[in-house]
């Protein structure tokens, strides 16, 4: 007996601009996430700090070839095969399909570059879960219109919903609009396109530009149910259940704020509406954002489908100022003394997933989607070519039996379970190739060195039998 469902949607999630490369094939245009280099100014520059628009001397940008999926997508998508996959989790880029972002016409070669992925797929019955946009903004769009914070960005979101859903009817059902909608708020330029001009609030800029999302979000799912009612949407929320550090009431509550911090933005697009603790702060800073009837009317009758979340860690909220952060995350969290760390400081913590999904579930009462979760590591190639990453099957294993748990003990409804990265790919926060997360090890180095070939890694074969059992099968 099985404790998933038997149409459970397992799988691995990957980003356009994290693993294609060919930023400038085939009439691809420049988006925001081409322009962030590796190093120490990218911290400054994906939080909207350092304004970099174009590529400068001195830099190393890593998605310009990436893991070059590009050329290879065919091979990678074989491997995926291989391993049982039955959903590949990938995202559009938006400049493939239009390059500067407010053309009438689309890229022919960019919708033809996704409809032989969404193919290949098909070929191995994998079923495509697509986010339109991970991250990505055409740089045209920040440069004319300043991106996100700009009304007009809902139009040019529109067209390209309305030619993607358009074209790929039939191939694809299950959408999410935006990812990780709340790194708008931690990675303002990363996640959004913004970069702040001096005097001007930056909270006003991030929240009007967070309601342009969500509108054109609630947008985008009314067409693509009008389009196709098979279709699927849901919003995606960098998740972590957020801990009181101690039960003092005063760290209670502030874990009750973060936790709000986040969840806001899906709270919209799964309610349809603003919650009050959202109005009210609004109020008490003073800002007033541009929210029109017709946006009410559009985000009250085109709610998501479904949830979907990353889930890396849990996070600890205390109302002291001075107590020592966890590492290496673009959303601070303080340290939990009860935790392991990951290479790169990320704590570890599977039950936290449990409570996760648990907290998600209570809250709305929809199916959720685990579409990304997974291991950061350094990984060892041995002379004869082996990695063994036991750490990696241990920090997945874990997880997993925390969410058979939610499913199986708390009754949670949970639709399947994307791990980030199967094959090796571009960090997003730091912009590294050797923070590893893959079954798929890539020949590469974090300068752009290396052959780019595959290979399997242990975990290959474990998450093969993973697959093949249900997720009974965890040995
Ligand atoms: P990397 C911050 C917090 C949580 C998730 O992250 C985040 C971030 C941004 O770093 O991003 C998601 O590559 C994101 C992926 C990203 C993945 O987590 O920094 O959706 O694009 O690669 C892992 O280790």
């Amino acid at each position: 007996m099985s404790r998933l469902r038997k149409d459970f949607l397992w799988g691995g999630a990957t980003a356009a601009n994290q693993c294609e490369g060919a930023y400038n094939l085939d009439g691809r245009g420049l988006a925001n996430v081409d322009v962030i280099p590796h190093g120490k100014e990218r911290f400054n520059v994906v939080t909207g700090k350092r304004k970099m628009l174009e590529f400068e001397e001195g830099f190393y940008y890593p998605a310009q070839n990436a893991i070059d999926m590009y050329h290879h997508y065919k091979e990678d998508i074989a491997l995926f095969a291989e391993m049982g996959f039955k959903t590949y989790r990938l995202s559009i880029a938006w400049t493939r399909i239009f390059p500067k972002g407010d053309e009438l016409e689309p890229n022919e070669a960019g919708l033809q570059f996704y409809e032989n992925i969404f193919k290949e797929c098909k070929k191995y019955g994998i079923e495509p879960l697509v986010t339109i946009t991970h991250f990505d903004c055409p740089i045209h769009l920040i440069k004319e219109y300043g991106s996100w914070r700009n009304r007009e960005m809902i139009t040019f979101y529109e067209r390209l919903v309305r030619v993607l859903f358009t074209r790929y009817k039939g191939l694809v059902k299950y959408w999410l609009t935006f990812n990780e909608i709340n790194v708008l708020l931690h990675a303002p330029f990363m996640g959004a396109g913004i970069v702040f001009e001096e005097g001007e609030d930056q909270d006003t800029v991030k929240y009007q530009a967070a309601h342009h999302e969500l509108v054109a979000s609630a947008l985008a799912t009314k067409i693509a149910h009008e389009i196709d009612p098979e279709n699927m949407v849901g919003c995606m929320l960098a998740a972590g259940a957020v801990y009181p550090l101690t039960p003092k009431p005063e760290d209670v509550f502030a874990s009750v704020e973060m936790s709000r911090g986040n969840l806001f933005l899906i709270d919209v697009q799964s309610w349809g509406y603003y919650p009050s603790y959202f109005l009210k702060e609004l109020e008490r800073k003073n800002i007033k954002l541009d929210i029109t009837e017709e946006d009410k009317k559009l985000l009250k009758e085109n709610p998501v489908d479904f949830i979907s979340f990353s889930y890396y860690s849990s996070r600890v909220a205390t109302a002291e100022k001075t107590v020592e952060q966890s590492e290496g995350n673009l959303i601070n969290t303080v340290k939990n003394p009860y935790l392991e760390a990951s290479d790169w400081g990320w704590q570890i913590d599977p039950l936290g997933l449990r409570t996760t999904m648990n907290e998600l579930y209570d809250r709305y009462q929809k199916p959720l989607f685990i579409v990304e979760n997974g291991l950061g590591a350094y990984d060892k190639v041995e002379e004869n070519g082996e990695i063994i990453d036991d750490y990696r099957i241990d920090y997945l294993r874990a997880h997993i039996e925390a969410m058979r748990d939610a499913v199986d003990i708390d009754g949670v409804d949970l639709l399947g379970y994307t791990t980030w990265g199967p094959i090796d790919l571009v960090s997003a926060g730091t912009g590294e190739m050797t923070k590893r997360y893959g079954f798929i090890y890539v020949d590469r180095d974090d300068y752009g060195n290396g052959t780019l070939a595959r290979s399997k890694k242990k975990s290959f074969d474990w998450y093969k039998k993973v697959i093949a059992s249900n997720g009974e099968d965890l040995a």
